[in-house]
Formats: C-alpha cells, sequence, structure tokens
C-alpha cells in the first residue's frame, strides 16, 4: 500500500463514524491478504475504545460492495442469534463500524477500508499451545456452521469463484507450470511432480457435490486458528472473524483448513521439514470438537469424507502456494523471498504424512461417528 500510516491515521480512520479522536493507529496481525491496523481512539476522561481498520485485497476481492454487503448480512444474522441466547453480540460476532457517510465501507484515493469494533479480552492464536485452545476453535466453528444452517445461500454473492473448487486450483496450477513467467519451474521440479501425482483426489468433494451425495452449506471457507478469537478468561472461541469468504460451500472445506493449519506440528511456514507432521491427538479434538460443534447435523457421507477435507484443503493450499510462488508472489504477502515456496513445502509434508497416517485418521473419524 502507498499511503502512509499517517495518511491512513488521518484521512482514512478519521472518516469512520468514531466516537472520539483516533490517537494511535499501528500495523496489526498476521493475514496473508488484508492490511490490517488497530486504532486507539480517546473517548474522554481517559478512556480510550480499540477499532481494526482493514484495507481490503481488492486484487482479490473484486467487488467490496459485494463483499461487504456478505459481511453486514450474515453479521447481522448472526447478531439477532446471538441476542436471542443470551449471549453477547459486540464480541460473539464482528460488528462493522459505518463510514461517516452511512456506508459500511468507504474508498480513499482508489483503496477500499472497512472498519470493526475490536474485540478485546480475547486471543488470534498462530499455533496451538494448549489442545483445548483447538478443541474449543474446533465447537467455535461447528456452531459458527451451525448458526448458519438456515441462512438463505442464494443470497450471499460469491466472494472469490470457484474458491475451494479444486478441480479448477489444479487447471490453474498447471497453467502457472505451463507458463513459468518467472522461470521458476526448473527448481521445483519435485514438488510439481507431488502435486501431478495427486490429480485424480482433486475431484473427490467436487464430483460429491456435484452429485448431490454431500450437501452444499454455508460455510467459512477460511477456518485457520489465526480467524477465531478465543477468550482470554474462558479459554472458549468467542468469534468467528475474517468473514470474507463465507460463501456457500462445504463442511469438509471448513472442517479440513482448521486441520491443514491447526494439527500440523510445524508452523505453515516451517523450514525444517522434519518437524512437519500430522498431530493425531490434535486430529482427534478437533474432529470430536467440530462433530459437538456442528450438532450431529453432518451426514454420514461427510463424517466419512472428513479425513479426505483435510487432505484435500492441506494439499490445495499447497498448489495454491507453489502456483503463487511459480507467478512472483502476487497472491500471498510474503515476507521473504521463496516464502510460499517454504508453505508449499510444509503443505505437500503435511500431505505425505496424512497419506501415512491415513488408516489412523479414519479410526478416529469412525470413533466418532456413531
Ligand atoms: P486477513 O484476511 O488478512 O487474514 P483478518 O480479518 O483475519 O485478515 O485479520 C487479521 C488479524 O487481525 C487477525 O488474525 C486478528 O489477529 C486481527 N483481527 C481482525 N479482526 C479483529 C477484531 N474485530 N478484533 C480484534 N482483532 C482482530
Ligand atoms: C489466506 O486471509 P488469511 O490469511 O486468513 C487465504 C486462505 C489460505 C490461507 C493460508 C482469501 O488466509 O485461503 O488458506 O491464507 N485466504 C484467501 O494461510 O485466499
Ligand atoms: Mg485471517
Amino acid at each position: 500500500m502507498e499511503l502512509s500510516i499517517e495518511e491512513v491515521k488521518n484521512e482514512v480512520a478519521a472518516r469512520f463514524r468514531l466516537p472520539g479522536e483516533v490517537t494511535l493507529l499501528q500495523p496489526y496481525g498476521n493475514g496473508h491478504i488484508n492490511d490490517t491496523f488497530c486504532l486507539t481512539c480517546a473517548l474522554g476522561e481517559g478512556k480510550t475504545k480499540r477499532y481494526i481498520l482493514q484495507r481490503m485485497n481488492d486484487d482479490i476481492f473484486n467487488s467490496p460492495k459485494e463483499l461487504m454487503e456478505n459481511v453486514v448480512n450474515v453479521t447481522s444474522f448472526l447478531r439477532k442469534k446471538i441476542i436471542a441466547a443470551g449471549g453477547d453480540p459486540d464480541r460473539e460476532t464482528l460488528n462493522v463500524v459505518p463510514a461517516a457517510d452511512g456506508g459500511n465501507y468507504l474508498e480513499y484515493k482508489g483503496d477500499f477500508f472497512r472498519m470493526y469494533i475490536f474485540i478485546e479480552g480475547a486471543t488470534c492464536f498462530e499455533q496451538v499451545k494448549q489442545p483445548e485452545d483447538f478443541y474449543n476453535s474446533a465447537v467455535s466453528f461447528g456452531n459458527f456452521q451451525k448458526l448458519l444452517a438456515d441462512y438463505p445461500a442464494d443470497t450471499l454473492h460469491e466472494t472469490i469463484v470457484n474458491f475451494h473448487n479444486t478441480v479448477s486450483r489444479f487447471r490453474d496450477f498447471k497453467k502457472a507450470v505451463e507458463e513459468d513467467v518467472c522461470e521458476r519451474a526448473e527448481n521445483v521440479r519435485e514438488e510439481i511432480q507431488f502435486v501431478l501425482d495427486r490429480e485424480p483426489d482433486t475431484h473427490v468433494i467436487c464430483d460429491a457435490l456435484i452429485q448431490k451425495k454431500i450437501p452444499l452449506r454455508v460455510t467459512h471457507n477460511d477456518t485457520k486458528l489465526n480467524n477465531i478469537m478465543i477468550d482470554n478468561e474462558t479459554g472458549k472461541g468467542i468469534c468467528v472473524i475474517d468473514l470474507d469468504t463465507v460463501m456457500p460451500g462445504s463442511a469438509l472445506y471448513d472442517y479440513g483448513d482448521s486441520i491443514r493449519f491447526g494439527a500440523n506440528t510445524g508452523a505453515e511456514d516451517e523450514k525444517n521439514l522434519a518437524l512437519i507432521s500430522l498431530d493425531l491427538e490434535l486430529f482427534d479434538i478437533y474432529t470430536k470438537g467440530y462433530l459437538e460443534g456442528c450438532g450431529g447435523s453432518l451426514t454420514k457421507e461427510e463424517i466419512e469424507l472428513l479425513p479426505m477435507g483435510a487432505k484435500l484443503m492441506t494439499f490445495e493450499c499447497g498448489m495454491r502456494f507453489l502456483a503463487d510462488y511459480l507467478k512472483g508472489d502476487v497472491y500471498f504477502k510474503i515476507h521473504k523471498p521463496e516464502h510460499n515456496l517454504d508453505r508449499c513445502r510444509t503443505q505437500f509434508r503435511l500431505v505425505a504424512d496424512m497419506e501415512s497416517k491415513w488408516e489412523q485418521m479414519n479410526a478416529i473419524v469412525r470413533k466418532y461417528s456413531k
């Protein structure tokens, strides 16, 4: 982004409906997509209130208007349910702060910004520190799925078309290899072959959806651990955030993406691949928590496919990182050279480990499917 922090503070933040002057604004969080800032607003008498300001990534989401319509409609829907259940709607869902002109986002010099109330007293984890946190995140993501079960899916905009369509992701990948715009393919022949060898897998979930063996649901589609806020006192998942990709999808995507990120014994960008493996204990507790959170709503066919959901989401993400590396790092934010390559290698190592633990993964899922 070309805007300076000062400009974001004085020209952008100041154009939202805030209760006082913005005293501090800093870059915040570890997302790969949006530019996120935390700002502090003075309320008088020494009191302050914090907000999250985000520059939406309009290379990736090409209609900020439709994106924000989804976010506002989904959060208003959740808000009503949270109030009905006696919860705290200011902490248990994102809340959009309107711009001074009443809009739910604003444009400044060609960039698009939105603001949320900051959820205080809660933390987003980059890695599982305690198994209970992972279990609690599973219950929350499952519950999120349950809360949106009666949301009218056909009113949602598809903010990224074919987001988790692994077959179409595979096609994009092959195109990136063929075009090889940065002449990087030669360095990563082994990784490319890893993807090509697994082409038949890419069809499994897509076919099951097309053949209506599993239902299309309203899903989050980006359920990594750092997209959930864990309450600092109770340890429970308090709020599901990063709603940019809430769209019709499969519960297998949500379950699988959480396993990909949270049940990995190493970080997503770990260089030492010996540290990467599937932690079966974490796999077990996430499966338990997610099924509990979904409240018995998943079908037998969905449950049977959960291990495949975990493997395919990991595979797809690795393939996306590798395609982005080949294209010259144009999608995911990188913080060092070859960052996307490091990320892709962890994902493929994890896929290979899942393949070697396939029987155990299936046995764990069977344990909870009765
Ligand atoms: P990205 O799409 O780039 O991942 P996110 O919406 O996930 O962007 O936000 C990035 C980070 O900012 C989150 O991981 C979290 O740490 C923090 N964050 C986002 N929204 C809030 C909020 N309402 N309250 C507190 N922290 C937030
Ligand atoms: C991105 O926005 P963030 O950082 O939560 C990406 C996900 C990937 C993830 C990999 C809109 O998620 O699909 O799984 O990075 N989000 C989008 O860490 O592409
Ligand atoms: Mg995020």
